[in-house]
């Protein structure tokens, strides 16, 4: 059903003052920059072999990653694993018993179709389901 890492999203405060850090000193390469006013983020991704580094930085105090930064401080906030179908994913898991923030995708970055699984169903770890644009 999964098929591989496709991100790990970081929450941060500022894009501006973190990207630096990715770019210049890791060298990481970034391949775009977003806004997801869905999610109330804005998102940096840089590539990093076959997968990628989300950077998320909220655009509004009650952006999910602003109430997540308040709680914890900036760090790892999700990680997202690539499915072929997003919906059949979802199905499975709900089948499983798992406990879905979304039932239904919504958009995510770069076209992506997206569905989060609670992290108090995933033993602490919010994780995203993602599958690619066509
Ligand atoms: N990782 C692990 N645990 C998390 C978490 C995270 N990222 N965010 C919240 N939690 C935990 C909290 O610590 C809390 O645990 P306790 O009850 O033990 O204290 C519990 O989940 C409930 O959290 P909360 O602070 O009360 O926050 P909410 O219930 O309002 O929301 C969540 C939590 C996960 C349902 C919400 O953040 C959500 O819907 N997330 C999915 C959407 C999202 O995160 N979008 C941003 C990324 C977008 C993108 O990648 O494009």
């Amino acid at each position: 059903m999964l098929t591989k890492i496709n991100h790990i999203g970081i929450a941060v405060t500022s894009l501006e003052e973190t990207l630096p850090f990715y770019r210049d000193n890791l060298r990481m390469v970034c391949v775009g920059t977003e806004e997801v006013a869905e999610q109330k983020v804005r998102v940096a991704m840089l590539q990093i072999g076959e997968s990628l580094i989300e950077l998320l930085e909220p655009t509004s105090p009650d952006s999910p990653v602003a109430k997540f930064i308040e709680k914890n401080g900036a760090g790892i906030h999700h990680i997202a694993y690539e499915v072929a179908d997003v919906e059949a994913a979802i199905a499975t898991l709900k089948a499983d018993g798992a406990r879905m923030i979304d039932e239904v995708p919504r958009n995510g970055a770069h076209g992506t179709r997206i569905a989060f699984i609670h992290p108090k169903s995933s033993r602490g770890v919010l994780t995203e389901l993602c599958q690619l644009g066509h």
